[in-house]
């Protein structure tokens, strides 16, 4: 095999090692401030806690295995995370939790720009160690490539300052919770830098971050100052009430296309940076269900939580036969993936991978600003 090399500027060039996550002790994180506000006031998750049921760890780990499987049939270098005992509490000199969560989404914590991998702050109690999952590979490609850069943001102290405790209900309705989002009013506060790597999409010198639950000014701020030779543009979705992670929301398909989620339209003065530069942004298709399935932290439309493997491939979930015929009309060729049962261990296709190497380089995708 290969010895590695750490290179990915965007979310579309050719994909050649990835990181895929394992259901592996997975746990439902007992309550706290950042999980209340984002588990849906109906959900069968809330007031319960604990290490997820063996068969459904198993059934999600036999998904992601063959999912990992498909990938290196099609020549894709595939690392699996190092699970760490989940069950543990999380304690630091500022705040305790009982349990933590789990490894199934590496790209909530890993963010790849070119040679670097940066470990997000992360803005749950429960998720505070969790960047240990992939410390083994982070060693391996550490001692492999000369050229990486492993980097860690300021661990945030997540004190009880973090958090707006108007969001400490479970009754606070749907139609609030739109209205709070159309005016920034995020769970996390500005206390300190804030950010989960699942709300950055790369575009070559642009970086594109969603502002909301778990990602809050100051952290973007931090990642302006950190890569210096980026443009960090700050985005926000009004019609998401739960908005955390950028990736079932706005999904770049390929240099000029982006699919955005029609409940959560980007909104118009934000639209100008692509408009002006060739960029079309076209509504995501509906997703094939309802409802999550059971336990589940996100929405339906991790039916657009999609991975590109290159400009003209992308991984889709089988049962998203919406999406997929999007896919196919919009040019691009189909690879369908068996997931939805994995859904609940912390997300779609995006979710549950993050860059090693893509081909290509930093280009500027964004000429006319
Ligand atoms: O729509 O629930 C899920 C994103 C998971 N990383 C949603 C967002």
């Amino acid at each position: 095999m290969h010895k590695t090399v750490v290179n990915s500027w965007n979310e579309w060039d050719p994909l050649r090692h990835v990181i895929v996550g394992r259901a592996d002790d997975c746990h439902i994180p007992p309550a706290e401030p950042a999980l209340e506000a984002k588990v849906p006031e109906d959900s069968d998750m809330r007031g319960q806690w604990g290490r997820r049921p063996q068969e459904t760890i198993d059934r999600a780990n036999e998904l992601l295995d063959t999912f990992a499987g498909q990938l290196r049939a099609r020549g894709i270098r595939v690392d699996r995370p190092v699970p760490i005992n989940h069950a543990l509490p999380a304690s630091t000199p500022d705040f305790h939790t009982d349990s933590q969560f789990g490894c199934m989404p590496p790209r909530d914590v890993l963010l790849t720009v070119g040679s670097e991998m940066l470990e997000a702050t992360m803005s749950y109690r429960c998720r505070w160690f969790e960047y240990l999952n992939y410390r083994p590979l982070m060693q391996k490609y550490f001692e492999e490539d000369p050229k990486f850069r492993h980097e860690s943001a300021p661990k945030p102290r997540l004190t009880d300052a973090d958090y707006h405790p108007d969001y400490l209900s479970d009754k606070i309705g749907v139609e609030k919770r739109l209205q709070w989002a159309a005016e920034k009013f995020f769970v996390t506060t500005e206390e300190e830098p804030l950010f989960d790597a699942a709300d950055v999409l790369r575009f070559g010198r642009d970086l594109v971050v969603q502002h909301g639950f778990t990602t809050n000014l100051k952290g973007i701020e931090w990642l302006r100052r950190h890569f210096p030779e980026h443009r960090v543009h700050a985005v926000n979705f009004p019609g998401d009430p739960y908005p955390i992670h950028i990736d079932a929301t706005f999904t770049p398909l390929r240099p000029g296309l982006i699919l955005n989620n029609p409940q959560r339209r980007l909104p118009k003065e934000q639209r100008d940076m692509f408009e002006k530069n060739g960029w079309d942004i076209v509504d995501a298709a509906q997703p094939a269900h309802n409802q999550p399935p059971p336990l589940c932290y996100s929405s339906v439309w991790l039916s657009m939580n999609v991975l590109v493997l290159d400009h003209g491939t992308v991984c889709v979930e089988k049962s998203e036969v919406y999406q997929a015929e999007q896919m196919d009309r919009l040019g691009l060729e189909v690879v369908e993936v068996e997931l939805r049962d994995a859904y609940a261990f912390g997300g779609g296709l995006h979710c549950c991978t993050a860059d090693v190497y893509r081909e290509g380089t930093c280009e500027d995708y964004f000429p006319h600003l």
